[in-house]
């Protein structure tokens, strides 16, 4: 029985796991999170940040089962006035990032069922002109009492 063959095939797969480090951007999701409106029957906002990959694509939505209903908004200012209008698509450039952010884009979440409040965090599943889909899992936060939600 020879040793040295397990050993250079753990060599190998720390080799692959280093250059792993080094691979072409992957598209992702990440830090996503709802905001509670602090208004019982008023939506609640969700934000985060996609991470694009080699390939330039586009967010056609996102989804859950957790809402009745679930809207992409945009904020803009018209005559000074801010306002959210919805949007039907986001480019994502290759390896760039997108944020849906507080005062710019989020999405809209319209009647969160009980059983996403009491578990304090709702999955989210993002579609993507590639054909990817993308499910994470949101966690809930809670406006303090003198916070502003949207
Ligand atoms: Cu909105």
């Amino acid at each position: 029985m020879n040793f040295r063959i397990p050993l250079f095939a753990l060599i190998a797969a720390v080799l692959v796991l280093v250059s792993g480090c080094q691979r072409p951007a992957q598209l992702r999701v990440e830090d996503a999170y709802v905001q509670l409106s602090p208004i019982e029957g008023r939506p609640s906002a969700g934000y985060f940040v996609i991470h694009g990959g080699p390939q330039p694509v586009s967010l056609r939505g996102v989804v859950t089962p957790s809402a009745l209903r679930l809207e992409m908004h945009e904020t803009v200012d018209e005559n000074g006035v801010s306002m959210m209008r919805p949007i039907d698509r986001v480019e994502v450039p290759a390896a760039g990032e997108v944020k849906f952010e507080p005062g710019g884009r989020h999405i809209m979440l319209f009647g969160i069922d009980g059983g996403a409040l009491k578990a304090g965090e709702l999955p989210l599943e993002f579609i993507f002109s590639n054909g990817d889909r993308i499910l994470v899992t949101a966690p809930l936060r809670r406006t303090g009492s003198a916070g502003a939600a949207e």
